[in-house]
């Protein structure tokens, strides 16, 4: 995999030069790797897929990123997927994409591959407490009190974590790993940035989410960018 950075202020053109250099049919467009929980969920199934991907990194909230994501995509964010001439922007949408790609990236089971499409919705438009009290930040570790409206998200969270634990074997919320766990990766990073309550068996999902290898690679970009978001460094000081 490739990984380009894209400067937003050097405009549309350093975007074309990207383009034109990328080898990979597949270029994923991400935010910054310690900010962007949406860019890391789609990045972490194309990895699971063993898709080979080339990635593009649109650093956010500098003068002219919005120029840059929406010289990317019409919905002017990230992550967005560019299959040839196609552009799929959302993670969700290039998370199925990808499954109809490549097999195994919902649970085989009818009753697991439901829910696990339910629970992954629900994060994917939910949570609103949680996201915006505690957005995420890999190289944060507070234990200031967080406000009412995120504990009761991450109360909600650990129980779903433990329903779809106490059915499998584990290590994953239904045994091997699903796009679900790729959803609740930047959500579980969460818990450890904020020191936010959870169950016994919660814990040790977490634990095996934060150990995974693909995770590691992300995180370990994430640890030496050089870009820091004042505000958002700031939540829940
Ligand atoms: N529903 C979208 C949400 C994408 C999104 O909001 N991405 C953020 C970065 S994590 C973004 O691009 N923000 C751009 C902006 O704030 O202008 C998805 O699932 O991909």
């Amino acid at each position: 995999m490739r990984t380009s950075y894209y400067a937003a202020e050097s405009g549309r053109r350093g975007l074309r030069a990207i383009q034109q250099g990328m080898q990979s049919p597949l270029t994923l467009y991400i935010g910054n790797k310690n900010y962007s929980s949406w860019s890391l969920r789609p990045w972490l199934v194309l990895r699971k897929a063993e898709l080979p991907f080339d990635e593009a990194l649109i650093q956010l909230d500098v003068p002219g990123y919005k120029t840059a994501l929406l010289a990317i995509s019409k919905a002017g964010t990230v992550p967005v997927l560019k299959v040839k001439g196609e552009v799929i922007p959302d993670s969700l949408a290039i998370s199925e994409w990808a499954a109809k790609a490549v097999p195994n990236l919902w649970p085989k089971n009818v009753d697991d591959r439901k829910r696990a499409k339910e629970i992954t919705h629900l994060m994917h438009e939910g949570f609103d407490a949680l996201r915006a009290q505690a957005p995420m930040n890999l190289r944060r570790r507070t234990a200031s009190k967080m406000p009412q409206g995120c504990l009761d998200d991450a109360a909600r969270m650990s129980d779903i974590w433990d329903e779809c634990l106490s059915k499998h074997d584990g290590p994953f919320l239904f045994g091997d790993w699903c796009i679900a766990d790729a959803f609740y990766t930047p959500a579980a990073t969460r818990f450890v940035s904020y020191d936010l309550p959870r169950s016994a068996k919660s814990d040790t999902y977490i634990s095996e989410l934060m150990s995974d290898p693909d995770y590691m690679d992300w995180e370990a970009d994430a640890m030496v960018e050089p870009w820091h978001l004042v505000e958002t460094d700031k939540a829940n000081l």
